[in-house]
């Protein structure tokens, strides 16, 4: 089984992550410098539950099943932090000193600050923004270029990397014929906030170590993603996922489900025709499970649209409110006033065979999964605050 590095491995989908490969047998390496949890305390945004450190986590989880996750916390702009992954010097936390047993055959990027919202708060939060995406990803780049070419790069791009253009959208890449003659370029890219501009900065990075190095890149252009339990956290509530339900961290899904057991009117940002593909947190998992079963080749950068289904956020307050009524919930719709500025009624047409030909299996949104939702939060209601539900972070 190979050894996969995870980058991030604290957030809500890196220790997920961990926990799947871990399962499976691979050796897993996390990294994270607590970035999301910092800037939580620092924002003074609760989560929907209290979390172990990414160390009482690993711990826990050697305890109930006898597997191993190493962990490293540590802050990957600085490229020193990057570089001991991939040149042998790693010395892992003082909490599980074990001994460094080799290169990675696959990194997974998360380690980004992943909010839209978060990177247009001011000037000061779109320059962490920039500055933790960026660096992160050249000190990736530099360190498989340096010390482990063969080493496939599996990073988390987003789909908010296309916008929502009046044409479909392909899989990364597009076949342009000008004046008579045809060439494959890079599906054009148009950012509706600057972490999604970050998000396309670094595949441009990627792309240009593809070019250059001859690096390995599979880029997954994810949608946002809703859930909380997955196959490995059912074991112990300890093990479950960062989960946050504020304006910041939480996406749209997440969110409506905790305002719907809160009775707090769902926040629908302007018209509500805005479509996005979605997608269930185990497909995460099983998208990165299949990306690393079959690497990209050397020089590749192969893309992907990382989503299962599309849906207006209208389409999913809608949902919300029909199975928050079978369960008793009085679930209300609120059109706001949108604080982004983004299309409210579209054209949006994605393809997303790529993962599906991999093998990867759709949970799709059904009443089930709502119900699932639902009950992990009613058991979390006390912990909900409402103040920081809706606080309006414009642009
Ligand atoms: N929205 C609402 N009400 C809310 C929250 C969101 O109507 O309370 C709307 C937004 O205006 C937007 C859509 O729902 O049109 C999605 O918003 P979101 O906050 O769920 O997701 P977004 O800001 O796009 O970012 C999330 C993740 C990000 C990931 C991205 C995928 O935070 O890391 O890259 O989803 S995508 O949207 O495809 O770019």
């Amino acid at each position: 089984m190979s050894h996969i590095l995870i980058l991030g491995g604290d957030g809500y989908l890196g220790w997920p992550t961990a926990m799947y490969f871990s399962n499976r047998g691979h050796e897993v390496t996390v990294v994270d410098n607590y970035f999301r949890r910092n800037a939580c305390v620092e924002l003074d945004v609760g989560m929907l539950y209290p979390v172990p450190t990414l160390i009482e986590r690993a711990r826990i989880w050697h305890e109930l099943t006898g597997k191993e996750i190493k962990v490293l916390i540590g802050d990957l702009t600085d490229p020193e932090v990057m570089r001991c992954l991939f040149d042998g010097r790693a010395e892992y936390s003082w909490a599980l000193n074990k001994n460094f047993t080799g290169i990675p055959e696959t990194v997974v990027h998360y380690a980004e600050q992943p909010s839209a919202p978060y990177s247009l708060i001011n000037y000061k939060y779109a320059n962490i923004t920039l500055q933790n995406n960026l660096l992160v990803t050249n000190n990736l780049m530099f360190a498989i270029r340096d010390f482990s070419r063969d080493t496939h790069i599996i990073k988390l791009g987003t789909m908010g990397e296309y916008g929502t253009p009046d044409i479909d959208i392909e899989e990364g890449w597009i076949e342009i014929e000008h004046k008579g003659r045809k060439d494959k370029f890079l599906f054009p890219r148009q950012a509706s906030s600057l972490y999604h501009t970050t998000k396309i900065m670094d595949t441009d990075l990627l792309w240009f170590g593809a070019r250059m190095w001859d690096l390995r890149v599979t880029d997954l252009m994810q949608g946002p993603v809703y859930g909380i339990e997955t196959e490995e956290s059912k074991i112990d509530e300890r093990l479950r996922t960062i989960f946050n339900y504020d304006e910041i961290f939480g996406t749209i899904l997440n969110r409506f489900i905790v305002q719907a057991v809160a009775d707090y009117p769902l926040t629908v940002y302007g018209k509500g025709g805005q479509t996005r593909g979605y997608l269930n947190i185990n497909d995460t998992l099983q998208c990165i499970h299949m990306s690393e079963q079959s690497s990209a080749q050397c020089g590749e950068l192969r893309i992907f649209n990382q989503i299962m289904e599309t849906f207006s956020a209208n389409e999913l307050a809608e949902k919300v409110q029909d199975v928050g009524k079978m369960r008793g919930y009085n679930v209300v719709l609120n059109h706001l006033e949108n604080p982004r500025k983004e299309a409210e009624d579209h054209y949006y047409s994605p393809n997303y065979k790529g993962l599906i030909e991999l093998g990867v299996k759709p949970h799709y949104l059904t009443n089930e999964v709502l119900e699932g939702m639902l009950q992990v939060v009613q058991d979390n209601k006390k912990n909900i605050r409402k103040e920081v539900i809706f606080r309006g972070i414009t642009w």
